[in-house]
């Protein structure tokens, strides 16, 4: 999708047009007072004070409407520049812009506000020169936002649109924005019933359902086999720790505002843990260890509890319980190299098996400035990030490089995706750390017999289950592949009066072959019951009639696909075997 912020054109037309949703909305809402209205990716919105009024579906074809009204009416945009008391008399009735204008500061910018016909909105431009260049515009949704983006604030209503040069480019982008909802997980994971929600289980905690929990096996599987094959022995640690291993481990100083509260039992203070690193380190603690042992790699399927704003929750991709598909890895600082050229290998050789093409690798390193987040020890930091960066180009792989974005215990390798709706998340990291071993006193004995501390790389392939499968359920439009599909075959009888007792020896066979088969012999039209094996995306719909039942053979229809074919039961069930064995990707 076009990025319009980075469009000069468009990112001006934008701009203009929240000026004239602004303007459209006062007209019809006198009490209406405006906050922030900026151009983004997708496109601008506007956050507006309506007092007690909440903006409502039905509010937009009017303000559009209105919109349209205007721009018609052809207005120029004029530019006016302002002292600070001018701007601060000028807009003395309006709370909401003597914020933006007390903030100012007047020696380094020039304040500046465009009018068009009744309208005047304080602003730094650039903008279009008359309303009429707004032809080719739509509101696209509203939400509520919190003034200045902070919960204790007011809500205010947003207001979402975008604005482009021609009639086609409009259309071709609300196609796009079409066809993203179409893919977003929430909609497909409700469809095919793979999770749901729960306001009494609580925001952002999912609840996986069969269909859903089934690829989640058939991934921890998938995965858990690659690690053992790589030499990671797996744990199971509890869910919560007390404030002191966090202390310890420094998430309590650099990580608390992404935590759960303390809870208080008998005379432990608890906290639901966010991370899963200082159990592992503790493992790693319960031996002792010689430089011939390392690497020793300790994974964990680990559920982890974090505090993510209610406003940014997301169906499965970011959640406030999740599962890690963590390790640690503990490593002399000779083998970090090596051992992190096998974590990048491990994320190409799993994306290609899941046919994932479309995804950047972010080098994310820390805010020099910001002591409050990232653990302030130049010298390690500069050691961390120079060896990633060196190791990285040795690699060979293209990134991008992000500061900010470091763990507070040290850089890492990000692989950023885009979803089917909003920014764009990270699915894998791998990063470095040369301070949670030192905070836990871990050693090694080296090849002289002194004491030594390793280096722990931390690394999670799928980052998630919740939100690979998220991701997953977007990249596949719901159509699994075989090996994961909750459903593999439906069995479906011309008429279950005639075949169906057929149908069940099929669909008994296959079962007994280690095949998910369902029989669907209810009472119903096959044309129903075919549209609907189509609809839960079955990869496999098999039509059982006369002659299949006759000849001992079976016909199938792909997914999407017209066509059958038809086989004896036994060459079916070795088809279908292989495609799962091999994880074939759908064709
Ligand atoms: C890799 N200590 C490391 C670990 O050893 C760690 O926790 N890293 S992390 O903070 O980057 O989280 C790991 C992965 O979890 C991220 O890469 C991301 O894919 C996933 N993740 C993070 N927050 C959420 C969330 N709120 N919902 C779903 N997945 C998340
Ligand atoms: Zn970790």
């Amino acid at each position: 999708m076009i990025n319009i912020k980075e469009n000069e054109r468009l990112n001006k037309m934008n701009h203009s047009c929240a000026h004239l949703l602004a303007q459209a909305v006062k007209h019809l809402y006198k009490e209406a007072k405006f906050w922030v209205g900026p151009v983004i990716e997708e496109g601008f919105y506007y956050d507006i004070d309506l007092g007690d009024k909440t903006i409502t579906d039905e509010d937009l074809p009017k303000i559009e409407h209105e919109m349209k009204k205007i721009a018609k009416d052809g207005k120029r945009i004029v530019r006016h520049e302002l002292t600070k008391e001018e701007a601060l008399e000028m807009f003395k009735d309006d709370p909401y812009k003597l914020d933006l204008i007390e903030r100012m500061d007047e020696a380094e910018t020039t304040i500046s506000c465009y009018t068009q016909g009744d309208f005047t909105d304080l602003c730094r431009g650039p903008h279009v020169d008359t309303v009429k260049e707004l032809k080719y515009f739509k509101l696209i949704k509203h939400s509520g936002a919190y003034w200045k983006g902070d919960a204790k604030n007011k809500m205010l209503q947003r207001i979402y649109g975008v604005c482009f040069e021609n009639q086609e480019d409009l259309d071709a982008y609300l196609q796009e924005l079409e066809e993203a909802k179409q893919r977003d997980h929430r909609k497909i994971g409700k469809e095919q019933e793979l999770f749901m929600t729960h306001e009494l289980v609580g925001s952002g905690m999912p609840l996986w359902l069969p269909n859903g929990a089934l690829i989640r096996h058939e991934l921890e599987n998938y995965i858990y086999k690659k690690e053992r094959d790589m030499g990671y022995n797996h744990v199971y640690t509890p869910c919560v720790g007390t404030v002191d291993l966090y202390k310890t481990s420094g998430h309590w100083d650099h990580y608390k505002e992404n935590m759960f509260p303390m809870m208080k039992v008998d005379e432990e203070e608890l906290v639901l843990r966010p991370m899963n690193c200082p159990h592992h380190m503790l493992v790693y603690k319960n031996k002792m260890h010689s430089y011939r042992d390392l690497p020793i790699r300790i994974g964990e399927f680990a559920t982890d509890f974090r505090y993510e704003a209610s406003g940014a929750v997301k169906g499965l991709e970011r959640v406030r319980c999740m599962c890690q598909n963590d390790a640690h890895l503990f490593v002399r600082p000779d083998q970090i190299g090596e051992e992190f050229k096998k974590v990048v290998s491990l994320i190409l050789d799993v994306y290609k098996d899941f046919g994932i093409k479309d995804y950047k690798f972010r080098l994310s390193l820390r805010d020099k400035n910001d002591k409050e987040k990232y653990f302030d020890d130049d010298e390690m930091w500069d050691t961390a990030e120079g060896k990633l960066r060196e190791v990285l180009n040795e690699l060979g792989v293209d990134y991008f490089e992000a500061e900010g974005e470091a763990a507070f215990y040290g850089p890492k390798l990000d692989v950023e995706v885009k979803p089917a709706v909003g920014p764009e998340v990270t699915l894998s990291t791998c990063q470095l750390d040369f301070l949670l071993p030192r905070r836990f006193e871990l050693t090694y004995v080296d090849k002289g017999g002194e004491k030594q501390t390793p280096v722990v790389i931390h690394r999670a392939i799928f980052g998630t289950f919740d939100r690979f499968t998220a991701f997953l359920i977007e990249e596949t439009k719901g159509a699994f592949p075989t090996w994961l599909a909750p459903t593999q075959v439906e069995v479906i009888p011309v008429s279950s009066e005639f075949q169906g007792d057929y149908a069940s020896v099929v669909t008994e066979k296959l079962k007994e072959a280690g095949i998910r088969a369902e029989l669907d012999d209810r009472n119903e039209k096959l044309g129903y019951r075919l549209r609907e094996s189509q609809t839960k995306k079955v990869p496999y719909t098999l039509i059982l009639g006369d002659k299949e039942k006759q000849d001992n053979t079976i016909s199938y229809r792909l997914h999407g696909k017209k066509e059958t074919t038809t086989l004896s039961q036994d060459d079916f069930i070795n088809l279908l075997k292989q495609e799962i064995e091999n994880k074939e990707l759908r064709k």
